[in-house]
């Protein structure tokens, strides 16, 4: 059974076996969580991130995939990476961003994690409306098949966290 917990705050302050991060197909960082990740994480989850891209992701790693690193300096053993989709009016991308908690959760049994931190995935610069992005990543955490045992949703502001609650409930 996992069980879903809710936390207002920072991911980058939260003490898990995995911190997940919405990163871009690049790996190389970005603005956002990504940004704050690397951030107080140090350079070796660049590094690791450099090397990934060398070796096995050359184009980059396609959206709703997701791959380990080291969590550098952050209290957690690993930071696990996924490229959520841009929201678009014209065309359903839902099952992209399921495929993200569904992929993170699965390469945190491959590590056995038990305890994973989720930022809301696609809800900041690639524009997710918040209340579908909650649905999507609640229902899917949900159905997943998975050894984890805590799943914790970190909402960086009181608008996610609410929505969240309200999905949740
Ligand atoms: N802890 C928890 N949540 C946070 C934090 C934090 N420290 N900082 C921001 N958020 P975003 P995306 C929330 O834009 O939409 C990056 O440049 C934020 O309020 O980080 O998936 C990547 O490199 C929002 O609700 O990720 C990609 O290029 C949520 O995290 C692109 O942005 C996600 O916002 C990915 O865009």
């Amino acid at each position: 059974m996992t069980t879903i917990t809710l936390v207002r705050g920072d991911i980058t302050r939260q003490t898990v076996d995995a911190i997940v991060n919405a990163a871009n197909s690049s790996l190389l960082g970005g603005g956002g969580v990504d940004g704050a990740i690397h951030r107080r994480g140090g350079p070796a989850i660049l590094e690791e991130c450099r090397a990934l891209r060398a070796s096995r992701y050359g184009k980059g790693l396609p959206t709703g995939r997701a791959v380990a690193t080291t969590a550098g300096e952050l209290d957690a053993r690993w930071v696990i990476h996924t490229v959520g989709p841009v929201h678009s009016g014209s065309e359903d991308r839902s099952e992209l961003l399921a495929s993200c908690y569904r992929e993170s959760l699965r390469v945190a049994d491959e590590l056995g994690a038990r305890t994973v931190a989720f930022p809301a995935i696609s809800t900041g610069v690639y524009r997710w409306p918040m209340d579908d992005a909650a649905r999507i990543a609640v229902e899917t955490v949900r159905s997943a098949r998975t050894a984890v045992e805590e799943v914790r949703f970190v909402l960086f502001d009181d608008r996610a966290y609410e929505t969240f609650a309200a999905r949740l409930n």
